[in-house]
Formats: structure tokens, sequence, C-alpha cells
């Protein structure tokens, strides 16, 4: 072989080796989906001696309450062992799916195509809610916003993440004139991809209906939206692993801590894991994550300027208040009820979408640490929800990958909801703060 020819072999292979170290997808082929459920105390210790110690098994709800179901994406080889501990432990389950990556399969989400949006000026180019976005491609929608609506919109900036991507975000300011604040934050697990596309639908409606209530919308508040709290994670899950939700700091043998049970308000007293391999993980500190520690810093620069925090998530179909450190219930539980159930009627009037909840620590489980919890109870903003978006709780085989012919009716009904609790929130005083 000639030099030129040796040498470009060897060319050829480090560039193959470098595709493939940044481009390689996990798959889940023959990982089997099970579903276990613990009787009492120790079995709860058990499996939640598991979900802290081995990143075989992928935990796909928190391990917390006794007699809650969880579903388990476990791999081949540790399928024996874990058959093993379960029946030591005497811990019931059943199999859900034998193969976990058709079973994913079988659900099309339908996303975009890398470089699509902006590149032609076609009317089918342009960025729409009938498919999920790559990060890039929203930025370059948010920057073009800007530019459109020179005098309604500006970028915000949360902050940087790990890898030195920014956390973008857009104020919509209708007048000059002071108004109250929402702040709507999105996509902070990375997975949860419906989020970050209900957040955009949002920015999209302020910005164009002609819908009187919506108009009032954008016409009465400052808004402030960052449809991803976590872009580092939400990249690693078009790039990589569909199914991450923590941030990407690496942690000894894992990466990422929770977004979510990372802000310093009663941080990792309950709900959360010591362990880096959870997906639960608190982070060595409160703040730990640069993503929770500068966005905390921006809210925190403006928090006067907020009446009402609203953190979207999936799935399940919850809407949830503080606290989740305690099951003391916050001051102004009356006026969460209030308005927790003007919003849930509100959801399910246009497509019957049944949504339930309540403070987080009941209605769903003890998190400590999350950001709405932050804001309620350290920035003095006293109206602050999580939604759970869609699919409901037992849809488990599209759970947090919704098809995208869904964004639009999910999003919709989100907004509903949302003008039904501006509504209530004003009518409480909230906003004349
Ligand atoms: O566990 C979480 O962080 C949220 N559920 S999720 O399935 N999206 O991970 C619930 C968080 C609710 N807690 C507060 N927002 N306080
Ligand atoms: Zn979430």
């Amino acid at each position: 072989m000639s030099l030129n020819k040796s040498l470009l072999f060897a060319l050829f292979g480090l560039l193959a080796t470098l595709a493939v170290g940044q481009a390689e997808r996990v798959r889940y082929d023959n990982y089997r989906l099970y579903k276990a459920n613990s009787a009492n105390e120790a079995q709860l210790a058990v499996l939640k001696d598991l979900e802290g110690s081995s990143d075989s098994i992928l935990f796909l709800d928190g391990v917390h309450i006794v007699g809650k179901d969880v579903q388990m994406v476990v791999a081949p080889h540790k399928v024996p062992d874990l058959l093993d501990l379960l029946g030591r432990a005497e811990i019931k389950y059943e199999l859900q799916s034998k193969d976990f990556q058709k079973s994913m399969d079988e659900v099309d989400e339908k996303v975009a195509i890398k470089g699509r949006v902006g590149m032609t000026g076609r009317a089918d180019d342009q960025y729409n809610w009938e498919q999920y976005y790559e990060l890039e491609d929203t930025y370059t929608w948010m920057i073009q916003l800007a530019r459109d609506y020179p005098h309604v919109v500006t970028l915000i900036e949360g902050g940087k993440t790990y890898q030195r991507r920014s956390i973008l975000g857009v104020k919509i300011s209708k007048s000059l004139s002071e108004k109250p604040g929402i702040f709507l934050e999105a996509g902070i697990h990375a997975r949860e991809w419906i989020s970050p596309a209900a957040s955009t639908f949002i920015i999209n409606q302020l910005l164009t209906s002609e819908v009187d209530s919506i108009k009032e919308l954008a016409d009465n508040y400052n808004w402030y939206v960052f449809p991803h709290a976590n872009p580092d994670g939400y990249v690693y899950t078009h790039t990589t692993n569909r199914l991450w939700r923590k941030t990407r700091t690496p942690y000894g043998s894992c990466f990422g801590a929770d977004p979510n049970r990372n802000w310093g308000f009663h941080w990792n007293e309950a709900g959360a894991s010591d362990s880096a391999c959870s997906e639960t993980y608190a982070g060595p500190e409160a703040f730990s994550e640069i993503e929770t520690y500068s966005l905390s810093q921006y809210i925190a620069s403006i928090k006067d300027k907020i009446q009402l925090y609203i953190s979207l998530h999936s799935y399940s179909q919850y809407l949830l208040y503080p606290y989740g450190h305690t099951n003391e219930l916050p001051d102004n539980v009356k006026d969460f009820e209030q308005v927790f159930d003007a919003a849930i009627a509100a959801v399910s009037q246009r497509y019957n979408t049944r949504y339930t909840g309540g403070n987080v620590y009941d209605a769903i489980y003890p998190a400590a640490g999350s950001s709405t919890d932050w804001a309620y109870g350290t920035q003095d903003v006293r109206m602050t929800f999580c939604y759970e978006l869609r699919p409901s709780s037992n849809s488990i085989l599209t759970g947090f990958r919704l098809p995208a012919e869904q964004i639009i009716p999910a999003s919709e009904e989100l907004l509903d909801s949302i003008v039904a609790m501006a509504t209530e929130v004003k009518a409480l005083g909230y906003f004349d703060k």
C-alpha cells in the first residue's frame, strides 16, 4: 500500500472513531421492561437500593412510596440477578415488554430533520408544532423572533451549561409599562420532549393569536420563557440516549444530577438520592449544577417582577403545587386549591383530558429541591405550579415519547388551563404585588 493510501486509511479510521464516539445511539435491544410493586418498607428499601446502585436498570419512576408501581428497563445480562433479588425479597413483578427497543420503535415520535428550519424559506419548512426539534433549531427560531418582533421579544440568558451551551429564553413584553410577570420554565428534564414543545407553542400563541383570552394574556403580563432549562441533557437525548433525564456533569463512573432535585430549598431532604448513578441524584450540594445555579441567579435578579411561576414536565397529567420536601401545606394552600380547581377544570374542556394532582408530597411522591419549591420558598413567588403533561400515567410505552401529532392538542389544553390559572391568580390579588 502506498504511503498516501495508508495515510488515507488511517485518517478514515480516525474519522470513523470520532463519528462513532459522538453519534452512536444507545439502543435497548432485548432489554426487558418490568413493573414491580413493593408491599412494605423492607421491599421498598430493596428497590431503592437497586435504583441507586445499578445503571443496568433504568428506573422510569422514582422509588419513594410503598405500593406504587415502578417501571424498570433492564439490561439482558442483569435480568437473572434482578429476578433473583425480587424473588428473594418476595417483591411482586410483571413483565411488560420482552424487547424495550421494539416497543419503543412501535411509537413513531416524528423528529425534525436536522437543518430543515428556515433553509429554503418554504412554508412547510417553517418552525411548527407537528414535530419535535433539536435544540439548535429552537434557538434559531427564538433568535429570529427577536428580529421579527423587536419591540416585543427580547432574548434573555439564564446562564450557561456544563458543556458551555447557552440557556436561552425570551421575554415577551407588549408595552414598557409595569406589568405583572409570569415565568415559564420547560425542559429541565431532558427526555420530557413535550415540555419544550408546549412552551414554544405558548410563545407563538402569545405573539400571534387572535383569540381574546390569549391576547389578554399577552397584553397584560410580561412573560419570561425558557424552553430548555437543561440544554446539554436535551442534546444528549437527540444524539445518544432518548431516555436521558439529568444534566451531563460527570460524577465518577456516572453522569449528571437531577436538575429538579438540585435547588437550594430543603435540598436533598426527601425523595432524592445521594448516588450519582441514580435518576434522582440531588448532586453533591445544592446548586452544584451550573444550569440550576445560573438560572436561579437570573430568577433572583427579577424575582420582584414575577408573581406566577410555571414549570412544565411530563408525564402523568398532574398539576402540582408546593411542597415536595414535606407533607406540610403552604400557608396559602386555600388559594392554591382554588387556582388548581380552575386550572384542571379548564384543561379538560377542549379534549376531555383528565388531570389530577395537589401538593407534590401527597399527590405524587416526596421530591425536595425542585425549582418551583425554591421559587416559592425563597424568592417570595407566591404562586408556583408544576404541570406533568400528556400522556396519562398508564401510557407506559409512550411515556416520555408522546407522538408529535399530540403536541398541538396537549399544548392547546395547557394554554386553556393557563388562561384559567391566570384569571384565578388575578382574582385572588396575587398580581397586585
Ligand atoms: O420528579 C420530578 O421531578 C417530577 N416528575 S417527573 O416525572 N417529570 O420527573 C415531579 C416534580 C414535582 N415537584 C415539584 N415541581 N415541586
Ligand atoms: Zn420531569
